[in-house]
């Protein structure tokens, strides 16, 4: 029911797509760098008004800022509370869980939203950590929202969005039973190339950005699971869609755009969000 309460919100309503507002990177990369480029944003009411005027299927966000605004907002977008966060200050491919299922039931949430770090020295523990709190969100009929980012000492900045360690991290989240799967768009590189050994035969063709978008919705299960792409640093609204309509012919289920819909002004960021829900609401 509550991830039926996600997919039928918004614009999008009933078409299996979604948009989903995230804000977290106050923790991520600290307020300064998210949100002095639009100062309106420093207020999470900002963002739960934001999601909600852009039609979007859901907001996520930690602990605090579903608290900032849970009684104004109550009832009127569904909210994935982001259960654990990383911080800029530290040297570690870890996070730190920061909420509760338990917190999430007392703030109508309808998902909890958990990171792993595939190839990170601290994977197992964050894969078990998930582990847990993904059976105690499912016993109380909370869907779970897995952020999967290939990050750790083998993996240098190519590596962590090539297409075969994307992949690999997609399966790896939907193998840990996440319903919704979230990771970076990925890029034509294949890793083990740039690691400069031989991968000849990787099966799909890498150059084009719609058939890399159909090898990751494969890997969560041959479509069977959602996965949604993420919208990285603010970029041209012509250069996001062109990744959002990639994302759309490849059969991804869709976005979840931070920093290019909060760092714009909110008029921006409304036509832009509009766009974006555009694409998905064509047929295919
Ligand atoms: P953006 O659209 O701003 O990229 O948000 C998606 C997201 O996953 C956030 O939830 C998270 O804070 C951020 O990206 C992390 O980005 P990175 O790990 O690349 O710094």
């Amino acid at each position: 029911t509550n991830l039926a309460r996600i997919l039928m919100t918004g614009r999008l309503a009933g078409t299996g797509r979604m948009v989903i507002l995230p804000v977290d990177q106050g923790f991520e990369h600290g307020p300064a760098r998210s949100f002095a480029p639009n100062p309106d944003a420093y207020d999470p009411h900002y963002h739960f008004q934001l999601a909600i005027d852009a039609g979007l299927n859901a907001y996520a966000a930690p602990l605090g800022p579903i608290e900032a605004g849970a009684a104004t907002f109550a009832g009127c977008i569904p909210t994935i509370l982001k259960m654990n966060s990383s911080n800029s200050l530290s040297t570690t491919k870890d996070q730190a869980v920061t909420a509760s299922v338990s917190d999430a039931l007392r703030l109508g949430c309808s998902a909890i939203g958990f990171t792993i770090y595939p190839g990170s020295e601290y994977q197992f523990e964050m894969i078990e950590e998930l582990r847990q709190l993904a059976e105690e969100a499912k016993s109380v009929g909370l869907a779970v929202v897995v952020w999967s980012y290939p990050r750790g000492p083998m993996l240098d900045k190519v590596g962590e969005t090539a297409l075969d360690i994307a992949a690999y991290a997609a399966h790896i989240a939907a193998l840990t039973g996440a319903h919704i799967i979230k990771v970076k768009p990925p890029t034509d590189a294949i890793f083990l190339d740039a690691a400069k050994k031989t991968y000849a035969s990787y099966p799909v063709e890498v150059k084009d950005p719609a058939a890399r978008i159909a090898h990751i919705v494969k890997a969560c299960f041959n479509g069977r699971r959602l996965v949604v792409f993420s919208g990285g640093e603010a970029k041209g609204a012509d250069a996001l869609l062109d990744e959002v309509k990639a994302i759309h012919a490849g059969g991804g289920n869709g976005s979840i755009v931070g920093r290019n819909a909060f760092q714009r002004p909110k008029a921006e960021a409304l036509k832009l969000l509009s766009d974006i829900i555009d694409v998905y609401k064509t047929a295919g």
